[in-house]
């Protein structure tokens, strides 16, 4: 016991990135009045804040939505010639901010821009009635942002600037939870560089890889690798492109986004089959695997404690490690272009990522991408 403690006391010490989780997502996208309506009716995120010229920002408006301790935010330009605008003409909608929480966003700032990052924002005082926010933000790849989230003196609905939203139209909730990973999509032979990026900026390490022999056979190639921070609480996958017999899923994307970003974010839940019903009654569109996964899923997988029946009608995947098993499922993209999609997962016990999926899931993801043209 006192081994493990001073490990993990040895390890906070070294640790020159604490963070205790993803603060929030913020979306730049097209339209936000209508993006927050259908996370609202789809994905069941309540009203939370809401920021705009009637708060006195005058060149964007911004919606905060809430379930559990998933935060998203949702910006629109209100005036062509802004950042916001410039972002949204080459990228269309998708993840500009994935902001985490921080005992300090002043030493967040400094000791990742002494050992390299890209400043996005100085640190900066945010105060208003209900206390002071200490915000500072780094560049990581494409036009993505870090931003560090100190909040420990600070008690309003968001950030400041923003004001509550109280709505009447308040969809029940559907069992989402938390951030499980952010997965970034990097450009051909950009992998090392943002692995680099994430050991030795914000002192993460790599947990997992999977190279194009685990994944590139006879579907999309590409290679991963998952960084973690120290504590675990955050975890990004990487993903480049591979040369594989078809069009990398990561290469779809890359043309689609315009370059580098955000290309899926992992949703936890406790009760998967509870939650994907919900969704999928309320409109959130699923890959779909063949029924051979489900005749062939027991043996791979062996005994777990969900019925195989429900899994098979929604089309909820399962993958076994050393330290137990996961279920998840994956969106069809959430806009037109081809790009940000969403997992749902449930862990019980596993720290793994589905690798025993990514043939049927990447199959399934092909199938997509021969309807669009793009194989
Ligand atoms: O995050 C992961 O690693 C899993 C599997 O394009 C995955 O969700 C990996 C790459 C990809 C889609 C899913
Ligand atoms: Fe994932």
């Amino acid at each position: 016991m006192n081994q493990v403690l001073s490990k993990l006391q040895q390890h906070a010490a070294t640790d020159f990135l604490p963070l205790q989780g993803t603060d929030y997502v913020e979306f730049y996208v097209g339209n936000a009045k209508q993006a927050a309506h259908f996370y609202k009716t789809a994905f069941g995120f309540q009203s939370l804040a809401y920021a705009g010229p009637e708060t006195g920002v005058k060149d964007r408006a911004s919606y905060a939505v809430r379930q559990h301790k998933l935060t998203f935010v949702f910006t629109t330009p209100l005036r062509p010639d802004n950042a916001i605008a410039d972002h949204i003409y080459r990228h269309g909608d998708g993840v500009k901010m994935l902001a985490l929480r921080v005992e300090d966003a002043t030493k967040a700032w400094n000791e990742t821009t002494l050992r390299g990052a890209d400043s996005y924002m100085e640190p900066q005082r945010l105060t208003d009635e209900y206390g002071e926010l200490i915000m500072s933000g780094i560049k990581t790849y494409g036009d993505t942002v870090h931003l560090f989230i100190e909040r420990n003196n600070y008690s309003g609905p968001f950030l400041p600037g923003y004001r509550a939203w109280k709505s009447e139209y308040n969809p029940t909730e559907t069992g989402l939870l938390y951030v499980d990973h952010c997965v970034g999509n990097v450009g051909w032979n950009q992998m090392e560089k943002w692995v680099g990026f994430y050991e030795n900026v914000m002192g993460f390490r790599n947990i997992l890889s999977f190279d194009d022999k685990d994944i590139s056979t006879e579907y999309s190639a590409l290679m991963s690798k998952v960084m973690s921070n120290g504590n675990g609480y955050v975890k990004f996958p990487i993903n480049e492109p591979a040369e594989g017999k078809k069009k990398s899923q990561v290469e779809e994307f890359l043309d689609f986004y315009n370059g580098e970003g955000c290309q899926h974010v992992a949703l936890a839940t406790n009760n998967i089959i509870e939650t994907v019903t919900a969704l999928q009654q309320r409109g959130v569109e699923f890959l779909k695997v063949p029924g051979s996964y489900y005749d062939e899923l027991l043996d791979r997988v062996g005994q777990i404690d969900e019925e195989l029946a429900p899994l098979r009608k929604l089309g909820i995947l399962v993958d076994r490690d050393e330290e137990g098993y996961l279920l998840q499922i994956f969106t069809k993209p959430v806009e037109d272009r081809p790009t940000l999609f969403f997992e749902i997962i449930q862990r019980k016990g596993a720290k793994s990522f589905g690798k025993g999926n990514f043939k049927a899931l990447f199959e399934a993801i092909e199938r997509e991408q021969e309807k669009r043209g793009n194989l």
